[in-house]
């Protein structure tokens, strides 16, 4: 009996020796010491050994369960050790590799020309208003001195939400909303999305950007006018360019005029981006109407204003020289990435 514990013993110790798994380890616990076990077995047939013999025995088989057991533990605790050191290594970072670039995130041309007008306006002292692109009727059109009949309030040019709801055609509401909330002196510009009934293609867009820009106070006379939109010019479009007015007409303003800058492509020589002209139009402007000056509670015997609007798409495309609109929205990294 002692013989077939010293092979149990043997036997044991070698499987647990070339065990590599954990549950393995387990299943060699029950083989040789669970309640069915090998060495359990022996324990059990002692019963019928002669009564002097048991105590020797007994103890004989003792040390083989508690050297199994012992052995058992040891390699459970060696595995362990090693999964842990394979689970780190594994999840080791190697710290000396060269990191990821990060590549940076930049400003959209659009946003690039609104923050450098944006800019200039506050260095003149006029404040930035705005407002919503959902606007009512009147201050979109009435307030404006547009009338009923006028075609900008056809359904063909104009999108209508509902009631007398519409998205705004301009930013002029805004202006139209600091008129009655804001006594004079007014100087104050506006930057926004506005919406129009256009057929998507290279120079139009159904949503495009308006700046525009607003001046009331005692005695504003044309001149003021002329240096401010002189002044806006030449910071987009460098000192060296001219500038011109030419006589036009609006609803909301008397005079008014069109704004053109030498262009900068061919330096007034003519060329395909100013159709052979040496002009670029880049925006429009006037005195305020004084029947708007009333409509929204200013005395217009008291005071005199001046008012701008420009088209910040048509200002991308000629700064940057961008010849299809559809490039700002189309959101295209190999366009954007060039500024
Ligand atoms: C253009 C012309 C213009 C205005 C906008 C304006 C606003 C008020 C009163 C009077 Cl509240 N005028 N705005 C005036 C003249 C021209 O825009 O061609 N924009 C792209």
């Amino acid at each position: 009996m002692e013989k077939k514990l010293e092979e149990l013993q043997q036997e044991a110790l070698e499987k647990i020796g070339n065990t590599n798994e954990v549950d393995e380890l387990e299943k060699l616990q029950v083989e040789f010491l669970g309640k069915n076990g090998k060495v359990t077995g022996v324990l059990r047939s002692m019963g019928n050994l002669p009564p002097e013999k048991r105590p020797v025995i007994g103890k004989f088989a003792n040390k083989v369960k508690n050297k199994i057991e012992k052995e058992l533990q040891t390699r459970l605790q060696e595995l362990k050790v090693q999964q842990e050191k394979a689970r780190l290594a594994q999840e080791a970072i190697d710290i000396t590799l060269p990191g990821k670039k990060i590549s940076r995130g930049r400003l959209h041309p659009m946003q690039l020309i609104i923050n450098q007008l944006e800019d200039l306006f506050l260095r003149m002292g006029f404040a930035i208003e705005t407002g919503p692109d959902v606007e009512t009727d009147y201050y979109n059109f009435e307030a404006l001195n547009i009338p009923q009949n006028h075609p900008a309030r056809d359904m063909q040019d104009t999108f209508y939400v509902e009631g007398d709801l519409l998205l705004r055609t301009h930013t002029s509401p805004v202006q139209i909303r600091t008129m009655e909330k804001q006594a004079p002196p007014i100087r104050i510009i506006t930057v926004g999305k506005c919406y129009r009934v256009d057929e998507l293609d290279a120079t139009h867009s159904p949503v495009f950007h308006q700046l525009e820009g607003l001046v009331i106070d005692h005695g504003i006379s044309f001149s003021h006018l002329k240096g401010v939109l002189i002044a806006v010019t030449r910071e987009i479009f460098g000192e060296e360019r001219d500038v011109r007015f030419r006589p036009s007409y609006f609803p909301f303003t008397e005079p008014s005029a069109e704004v053109d800058v030498s262009c900068f492509k061919c330096q007034g020589e003519g060329c395909s981006l100013c159709s052979r002209t040496g002009w670029l139009e880049i925006l429009g402007a006037g005195m305020v109407n004084p029947r708007v000056l009333e409509m929204s509670g200013i005395d217009a015997e008291k005071y005199t204003g001046f008012a701008f609007g420009m088209g910040l798409d048509r200002m991308a495309m000629y700064k940057y020289q961008i010849e299809d609109i559809r490039h700002l929205w189309d959101n295209d990294l190999r366009f954007l990435k060039q500024f």
